[in-house]
C-alpha cells in the first residue's frame, strides 16, 4: 500500500490541523486522540511517511525505530502511567481496522485497562 499524504496524521505533521501534542523530537510525534478510550490514550507517531507497523518495521532505519521505541518508553514515563502500568497497540490493516494509513501507537493508561484492545 503507498503511502497517502492527505492522510489525517500527515496533515497533523505538517501543522494543518490542530493536535494536542505531548511529546516532539526529531523523529517523533504524540498527541492526545481525539476520542479517548481510555483515561489516558495518546497517539505515538513517527514523522516519516510509514502506512502502518509492517511498514515502519521493514523499511525504516534502525536509528528511527529506536527513537520511536525510547521516545514511547519517555512519554509513558513522562505521563506517569509507568508506575501502575500501560498498554502499547498497532492496528495493521484490514483486520486489525486500522482507521489512519500512517503507523501509530496507541499508548493506554492512567485506569485498569481491563479488556480495553482498541
Ligand atoms: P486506528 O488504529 O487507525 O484505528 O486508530 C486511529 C485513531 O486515531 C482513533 O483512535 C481515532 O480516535 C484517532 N484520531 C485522532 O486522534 N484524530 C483524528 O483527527 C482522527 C482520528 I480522523
Amino acid at each position: 500500500m503507498s503511502y497517502d499524504p492527505n492522510n489525517i496524521f500527515a496533515k497533523i505533521l505538517r501543522g494543518e490541523i490542530p493536535n494536542d501534542t505531548v511529546y516532539e523530537d526529531e523523529h517523533v510525534l504524540a498527541f492526545r486522540d481525539i476520542q479517548p478510550q481510555a483515561q489516558t490514550h495518546v497517539l505515538v507517531i513517527p514523522k516519516g511517511a510509514y502506512v502502518s507497523f509492517a511498514d515502519f518495521a521493514e523499511t525504516a532505519s534502525d536509528a528511527e525505530i529506536a527513537a520511536f521505541v525510547r521516545a514511547t518508553g519517555k512519554i509513558a514515563r513522562d505521563l506517569g502511567i509507568e508506575e501502575n502500568g500501560y498498554r502499547v497497540i498497532s492496528n495493521h490493516g484490514r483486520d486489525a481496522n486500522q482507521e489512519v494509513p500512517h503507523f501509530h501507537l496507541h499508548l493506554f493508561g492512567g485506569q485498569n485497562l481491563g479488556r480495553i484492545i482498541k
